[in-house]
């Protein structure tokens, strides 16, 4: 059975959201619950962009789907029992989503929340929602609340206020007034002066409200479940006069308890525009002590000023319960509020170990942070990459002259030629049509003990022999016996003859700036007795680097040698070789696809082809010879 005029909202009211309004509509199903409604208020939601598909929300503690339709109709055909519409759109487009609306015969409510609504479109939609026989709350409006019933998005705050102004359960006083702030405010008065709130409407603050304080009045008289009216007017506009007259008249025989804001508008020179569009008096009838007076000599309760108002409102409401008009019913338990796992936890009231931990970054804040350092302060401060480098590695500022040597790393492992062996496999991965991060992943992925992954060995062997005391002759006669390459010694082309200008470039460097560099010393000294044995075993780049690293990170003053240790055993040197590279890797990538270079096949003729009885290998043959004789 349909609701009866009077009451727009029962613990049936289903309502379709205009708008994409996650926190309204949760804030709706979290009032829904604590009301105990069978189903939640919200049919579905209506967002013209996106397709149709399905929101999460919280049910009480659990969670639930609700439905959005890229079309108002398809939400009104899919849920005919909606007859609310809670319009979120903004003011440029709520005039012709509002027609829409009223266009469909299952719809006898809308709230129009958007402020700054043109007043001609207003009127229109009024002149077009009363043909309709809608009723039109807003614009401008947070909307309205029926405790038990239903809330309209905002309305009536957070939960905690909802709960504290007993807006789970109906009392017996109903209220109309034009701001939403307002009306959170009477919620809370009405809740500790009488048996609570019945139903409360915030018409908006424009100058044409879609429906008046008289409306609604008149609603409230003939909801035989309102027991006590309570108005609250403002400054401007000539409404409450209308409802004065409708007391005089009898057609509103319930008390009502009125006050007008603004009453302070006299204390000024000139007229004073409130914060509503119609909050101006534009004649002394329009003045709210006018409006005050005129609603007292009709029979209504009006106090003297608004402080006053809880004692009225209490005095009315206690006088309906002596005479038997309201019979207080009785208290139930406070109903227990699910809150959000974020806002508790703003609040302090609950907390969980956390998943991850992480120490050298925080996008969390207005500004990122690397290791504490502002975002704006690293471009002030001009730190370069080196500094950069250092905050989000090593969780510190590093004197200038590591910031530049960390710098001149980056700059002389970028590349190497194609000819290189990780080079060598982008190029072959980009040719075979893969993306830029394949392509880098494929040369990155070559990067080990051989090529460019040696300075994390080179550190941990120089540094150990050097902390043990062993000559370097000791040192490279015990690799030897051990039959082990020494890592950061060796390169393909480069050689005594031939040097390597990148090893000379920064050893020169670190010599100039390092405080000291005694591995770099040793490893030069180890370097003398295996060119000595063969010209290209030199100190290459990466163990050049590798044992640099050593220097600074003992030397420097900004690590503690447990930490240098740390360093270097966690793989942090290799890390700069695959930093470095990774630049001339997509360098080789980006060139080779600038070239469209089609596959790559290696050569026939550069590969030998052996085959096992070439090599001496019978194996195939006795196989072969085994089976024929089963
Ligand atoms: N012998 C680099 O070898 C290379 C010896 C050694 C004692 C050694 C080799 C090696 C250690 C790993 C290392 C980083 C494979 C290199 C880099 C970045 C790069 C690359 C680029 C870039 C070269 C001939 C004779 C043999 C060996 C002996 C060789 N290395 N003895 N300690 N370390 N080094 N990798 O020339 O008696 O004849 O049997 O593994 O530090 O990757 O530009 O290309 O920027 O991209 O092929 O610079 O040194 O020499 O293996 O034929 O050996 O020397 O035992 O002795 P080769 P092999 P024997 S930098």
């Amino acid at each position: 059975a349909s609701a009866p005029w009077y009451s727009p909202f029962t613990a049936n009211t289903r309502a379709i959201v205009y708008g994409m309004q996650p926190r309204a509509v949760q804030g709706m199903l979290d009032f829904d619950y604590i009301c105990k409604r069978a189903v939640p208020s919200v049919a579905c939601m209506v967002y013209p962009f996106g397709g149709n598909h399905v929101q999460k929300f919280y049910w009480g503690t659990k969670e639930t789907l609700l439905p959005v339709f890229a079309s108002l109709a398809e939400a009104a055909r899919r849920f005919p029992d909606a007859d609310v519409v809670v319009n979120f759109a903004s003011c440029r487009s709520v005039f012709e989503s509002t027609k829409e609306m009223l266009a469909l015969k299952q719809i006898r409510t809308v709230a129009i929340i958007a402020e700054g609504v043109p007043e001609r479109h207003t009127r229109k939609l009024i002149s077009l929602s009363q043909k309709a026989g809608v009723t039109l709350i807003g614009p401008a409006t947070v909307g309205g609340i029926k405790p038990g019933c239903f809330k309209i998005g905002n309305t009536g705050g957070m939960m905690d206020n909802i709960a504290s102004s007993k807006l789970y359960r109906p009392g017996s006083v109903a209220y109309v007034s034009k701001s939403g702030g307002m009306s959170n405010e009477l919620n809370n008065i009405v809740a500790r002066t009488t048996d609570g709130v019945y139903e409360g409407v915030a018409i908006g603050g424009d100058r044409y409200p879609g429906t008046t304080f008289l409306d609604h009045m008149l609603r409230y008289e003939a909801d035989p479940g309102c027991k006590m009216l309570l108005l609250l007017g403002e400054v401007g506009g000539g409404e409450e006069y209308k409802v004065a007259e409708a007391v005089r008249a009898g057609k509103i025989t319930k008390p009502v308890v009125a006050w007008c804001i603004g009453t302070c508008a006299g204390m000024f020179e000139t007229e004073v525009q409130f914060g509503h569009a119609g909050a101006l008096a534009n004649s002394d009838s329009e003045t709210a002590e006018a409006k005050n007076a005129a609603m007292r000599a009709a029979g209504i309760h009006v106090p003297d000023t608004f402080e006053a108002l809880p004692a009225l409102l209490n005095q009315v409401y206690s006088d309906l319960v002596q005479t038997g008009r309201i019979v207080p019913r009785p208290e139930p338990e406070p109903p227990k509020i699910p809150i959000d796992y974020a806002w508790a936890q703003e609040l302090g009231l609950v907390r969980k170990p956390a998943s991850f931990v992480s120490t050298i970054c925080d996008d969390r804040g207005q500004e990122l942070l690397y290791a504490g350092m502002r975002i704006s302060d690293v471009f002030k401060e001009d730190i370069g990459i080196g500094g950069v480098l250092s905050l989000l590695w090593f969780k510190r500022r590093l004197p200038a002259y590591a910031c530049k040597f960390i710098e001149m790393v980056l700059m002389l492992t970028a590349d190497h030629g194609p000819a290189v062996s990780g080079a060598h496999n982008t190029i072959v991965t980009a040719r075979a049509g893969k993306d830029l991060i394949s392509s880098l992943c494929s040369g990155l992925l070559t990067i080990g003990d051989r090529f460019g992954g040696a300075l994390d060995g080179a550190a941990a062997l120089f540094a150990g022999a050097y902390d043990k005391g062993l000559t370097p002759r000791e040192f490279v006669d015990s690799m030897r016996r051990q039959n082990k390459l020494i890592l950061g010694i060796g390169h393909k082309i480069k050689s005594r003859t031939n040097p390597d200008l990148r090893v000379t470039i920064i050893t020169e460097y670190a010599r100039q700036h390092f405080p000291a560099t005694p591995i770099l010393d040793y490893a030069r000294a180890v370097e003398g007795i295996t060119t000595a044995k063969k010209d290209n075993l030199i100190l290459n780049v990466d163990g050049a680097i590798g044992v640099l690293f050593v220097d600074l990170l003992r030397h420097s003053g900004a690590f503690s040698a447990e930490e240098a240790e740390e360093y270097a055993r966690i793989g942090t040197l290799n890390g700069l070789f695959v930093l470095g590279r990774s630049i001339g890797f997509i360098g080789h990538y980006l060139d080779q696809k600038r070239l469209k270079q089609g596959l790559y096949r290696h050569p026939w003729d550069d590969i030998s082809y052996l085959s096992p009885a070439a090599m001496g290998d019978d194996r195939v043959q006795v196989g072969a010879a085994k089976i024929a004789s089963e």
